[in-house]
């Protein structure tokens, strides 16, 4: 079964970094964060006005995949241009668990975290990745927002509860396609024409990830063939 989220998109030029994530004294913090910070460039053009293309692809394994989807997302040579952003995402709490425990958000867009408890709990949030932050402690019925505006892997996190956290990809524009683990497919629909890397994230990371130079055309799929090794 192929499942693909697509969206449109532009923009962006990449480099890709490690970030450790440090172990502060009395307080939960995970020991070993690798992140993947995705640089951006700004260009000035603007989503709504670029005549627009495609990317389909397909998939390949040289071993056996994770239980865990891949995104495949693009960045524009010379930079991005202005996109829409969506509406926040809400992110709730019951049960001291996050729900949804891992979205992929869009440069831009803010996450908004409810305290949707039943009984008086209060939650924190905390973020490590390719953005920092803790948006404080909130008791039941109240929530705290964050915009996410740099593109890259973040892990969520609450220092009350120490089991529960969640994982965020913040793709760089909205070009990206989330390719669950039982799709070898992928389509990404409404990319503004132009020239491109192509790259993967993973959420488990099992396999190298790639970076192929694409080209969108107007009115057209770019076809590309997406080899994951180890
Ligand atoms: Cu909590």
């Amino acid at each position: 079964m192929t499942k693909t989220l697509f969206f449109a998109l532009v923009a962006v030029a990449a480099s890709a970094g490690v970030f450790l994530g440090r172990p502060a004294a009395g307080q939960h913090r995970p020991v070993l964060v690798y992140d993947r910070v995705i640089a951006t460039q700004v260009a000035d053009f603007d989503w709504k006005d670029a005549k627009k293309g495609g990317v389909s692809g397909s998939l390949k394994f040289s071993a056996r995949r994770a239980a865990a989807p891949i995104v495949v997302y693009l960045t524009r040579d010379g930079g991005d241009g202005k996109f829409a952003v969506p509406d926040a995402l809400e992110v709730r709490q019951e049960g001291a668990r996050f729900a949804p425990g891992f979205a992929v958000l869009v440069k831009g867009q803010t996450a908004r975290f409810l305290n949707d408890e039943k009984k008086d709990i209060a939650h924190n949030v905390y973020f490590l990745g390719a953005t920092e932050g803790d948006l404080g402690i909130f008791d039941r019925g109240q929530s705290v927002q964050h915009e996410f505006t740099a593109a890259g892997e973040v892990s969520l996190h609450c220092s009350i509860h120490k089991n529960m956290d969640g994982k965020f990809f913040i793709a760089p524009s909205p070009a990206f396609a989330l390719v669950e683990s039982d799709a070898e497919s992928f389509r990404i629909s409404g990319v503004p024409a132009g020239k491109y890397k192509l790259r993967t994230w993973q959420r488990q990371k099992r396999f190298k990830d790639v970076e192929l130079d694409i080209t969108v055309e107007a009115d057209k799929d770019a076809t590309v063939a997406v080899e994951m090794t180890r």
